[in-house]
């Protein structure tokens, strides 16, 4: 017997059973094979030290705290937790995800880790912080917020860090609400965003690399953040921009901090602050560290008090839980229905989130070629049986379609993929794509404890969408409007590139798109039966701009293209190479980038694989470099040599 025995197992298990109470039942709503469920207690089962590590799939869910509860349950009731090797263990997403909650950034939380539910916490804060008056309770949480600011209901709003105009559902409704807001104030670290144009007044913040701090990572460990840059333009840390305007409010006192160094001693004694063991979040050992301790400061464990003054490597080992009693708390979960499910008009789930290479809404990864170029345009990733049923096209264009709204994206056809469901990215907005706004399809069902929305379960309809011709352009400065029916836009080293696509004539469509190319000296190019246009525009020798137009059937690789930017002076090879659409013989095609560390594409990979009889990702790496910097392009390797080797066979 354990010396705490659990509350509530006995109604957590009562649950479980009712439903979930056999194999044959889970199995069923899975949807996967009995067998696989088997395998998979007895897999649990067998061996302690089991770790569930889980991210947005199970948090981003209208049920998302029930699956997490689920999680913490099961750990708790078999003992797996608290010792080496064992627990429920959340990846949380962010790098200070962890960071956040501890200052209590979330609008259902008071600072280092106390909660709206008990009173005498609100106090607490209230006198530690000499405040004349204080919340009393949870403020509206993100989703929510946007619909009070649609409703007037709320006219000031102050947006830090984030591009809600983006990353939230429904958000044509999000940015209807920025646009009616009467005041809209954003910090941010970039001058472009969806957002950030949607603002009255505009904060520049400094970013990563400029800041100095601490961050919390999913270990409990609070490390010391170094700024190795100097601030640049007018852009101050988000600490100073508060504390100038809680100034102004009167408030000159209490936000008088020197630093961050200052800003963290408050913070570690409001952790200690009538703890007395309470709480876990407890800093209080680092109440007293010094300017220079914290320029000096080695990343450290939470909690850190008198009883751990070098903090702690493990918590929960002793089975002691921060409840009133101490004991762990079991929550009874039961399936809920989905509050959006597929239906005849919309029979496929939609699953949306990240790809490999790039970061939220673009406003950072969008600027590097090496990342853009390897992911230039939003993807659809569907099943080879739905793709076949709905006649959706590898490589073409696809209409998402919710009751919510809509997107087009190219079309990605894998087995990858189940059946019935679809993936779209979360990256595209409009400074980057006309119609690729994930957001714009996603409702705004959310989680009623965390508020998380149902981002992995969208109910949509796909349609291929008809095209007569593809383009390629490529333009030395950032083009201000695009005129294409489909576009997206991508950085690379010295231009932008776009790809676009459309119905109509291909003739029709190089006049539209060159619409916005700047004026030079032009040479053309048509292919005698009139289907394929070639244009590239010369200023001063150099090459401004450069469009291929032509049958949807064909798509162009132009990454050979690109290096002509950087050129001074284009030799007279150069210029008939644009015009005739391949690079010469003297520089042999890279084809798409697969490697992004070492710039290696897929043409010169299969062609190295080829000729040197490569059987292996270690000889890959050996003759090209590809695979050998932070190997995340490792499986697409594996299956460029499986390909070669069945073409071979
Ligand atoms: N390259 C890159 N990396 C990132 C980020 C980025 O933008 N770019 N963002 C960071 C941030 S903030 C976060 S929060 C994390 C997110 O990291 P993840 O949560 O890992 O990634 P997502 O792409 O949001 O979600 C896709 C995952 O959800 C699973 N999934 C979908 N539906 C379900 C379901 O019903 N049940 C279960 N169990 N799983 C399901 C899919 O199988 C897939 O593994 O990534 C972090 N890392
Ligand atoms: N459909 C769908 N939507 C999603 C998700 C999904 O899986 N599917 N995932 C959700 C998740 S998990 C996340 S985390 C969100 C991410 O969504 P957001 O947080 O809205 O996306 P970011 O692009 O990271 O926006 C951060 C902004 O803060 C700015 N910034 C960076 N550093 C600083 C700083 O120090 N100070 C200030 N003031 N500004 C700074 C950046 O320039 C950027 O404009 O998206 C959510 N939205
Ligand atoms: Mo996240």
């Amino acid at each position: 017997m354990r010396p705490h025995a659990p509350d509530g197992l006995d109604e957590a298990l009562a649950a479980a059973r009712s439903s979930a109470g056999d194999i044959a039942t889970v199995a069923r709503a899975c949807n996967l094979p009995e067998a696989e469920i088997a395998e998979f207690y007895d897999l649990f089962a067998a061996y302690p030290r089991v770790v569930t590590a889980y991210s947005q799939g199970v948090n981003q869910s209208s049920s998302g705290t029930d699956k997490v509860n689920a999680i913490i349950n099961v750990h708790l009731a078999t003992g797996r937790i608290g010792r080496p090797g064992m627990g429920p263990f959340s990846l949380t997403g962010q790098p200070n995800a962890m960071g956040g909650r501890e200052v209590g950034a979330l609008a259902n939380q008071l600072a280092a880790h106390m909660d709206y539910d008990d009173p005498a916490a609100v106090d607490r804060v209230q006198r530690f912080w000499h405040a004349p008056t204080i919340a009393q309770g949870p403020g509206p949480k993100a989703v929510e917020m946007f619909e009070r600011v649609a409703r007037g209901e709320i006219r000031v709003l102050w947006i830090m860090a984030t591009n809600p105009a983006v990353s939230l559902p429904e958000s044509d409704v999000v940015r209807r609400a920025l646009d009616t807001c009467p005041l809209v104030i954003v910090s941010d670290a970039m001058r472009w965003s969806d957002t950030v144009e949607r603002s009255y007044i505009r904060l520049p913040a400094l970013a990563w690399g400029e800041k100095d701090g601490t961050v919390t990572n999913s270990e409990r460990r609070i490390s010391r953040q170094r700024a190795f840059l100097s601030p640049p333009g007018e852009a101050m840390a988000d600490w100073w921009i508060i504390g100038e305007v809680a100034k102004r409010l009167g408030f000159g006192a209490e936000f008088s901090f020197t630093g961050p160094a200052a800003i963290f001693r408050e913070h570690a004694a409001l952790s200690g602050f009538e703890n007395d063991g309470s709480r876990d979040f407890d800093i209080s050992g680092l109440a007293a560290t010094s300017d220079k301790a914290y320029a000096a400061f080695e990343p450290t464990q939470w909690p850190v008090n008198a009883a751990a003054p070098g903090g702690t490597e493990r918590l929960f080992g002793d089975d002691r839980y921060f409840t009133s009693n101490g004991r762990a708390r079991f929550v009874a979960v039961r399936p809920r229905r989905d509050v959006h499910p597929t239906d005849r008009d919309y029979p496929i789930v939609l699953l949306t989130g990240r790809e490999r290479d790039h970061w939220h809404t673009l406003n950072r990864s969008g600027k590097s070629p090496r990342l853009a170029l390897r992911a230039p345009e939003p993807q659809i990733a569907v099943n080879p049986k739905d793709a076949k049923r709905l006649a959706l096209q590898d490589g073409g264009l696809g209409r998402i379609e919710s009751r919510w709204g809509s997107m087009v994206a190219r079309v990605r056809i894998t087995d990858d993929q189940s059946p019935g469901t679809a993936f779209a990215p979360m990256h595209w907005n409009d400074h980057f794509a006309k119609l690729g706004r994930v957001n714009a399809v996603a409702h705004s069902a959310v989680d009623p404890q965390s508020g998380q929305p149902d981002f992995k379960n969208i109910p949509v309809r796909l349609a291929a969408v008809a095209r007569d011709w593809e383009a390629i352009a490529l333009v030395g400065a950032r083009p201000s409007f695009i005129d294409a029916p489909y576009w997206a836009l991508a950085a690379g080293v010295a231009h932008w590139r776009i790809f676009a696509a459309g119905t109509g004539s291909a003739a029709a469509a190089l006049d539209r798109l060159a619409s916005c190319f700047p004026t030079g000296q032009s040479l053309t190019f048509r292919d005698p039966a009139g289907e394929r246009f070639r244009l590239a525009i010369i200023v001063e020798s150099r090459l401004a701009a450069w469009l291929d137009v032509g049958p949807a059937t064909t798509r162009f690789d132009a990454d050979w293209v690109g290096t002509l930017f950087a050129k001074e002076t284009l030799a007279r090879e150069d210029r008939r190479a644009l015009l005739a659409g391949r690079p010469g013989p003297q520089r042999p095609a890279e084809g798409a980038i697969v490697c992004v560390c070492h710039s290696v594409g897929r043409t010169r990979l299969c062609r190295t694989i080829r000729e040197q009889r490569l059987l292996d990702v270690a000889a890959i790496g050996a003759a090209t470099g590809a695979g050998t910097g932070c190997g995340s392009c490792i499986p697409e390797l594996r299956t460029l040599l499986a390909e070669t080797a069945m073409e071979a066979a």
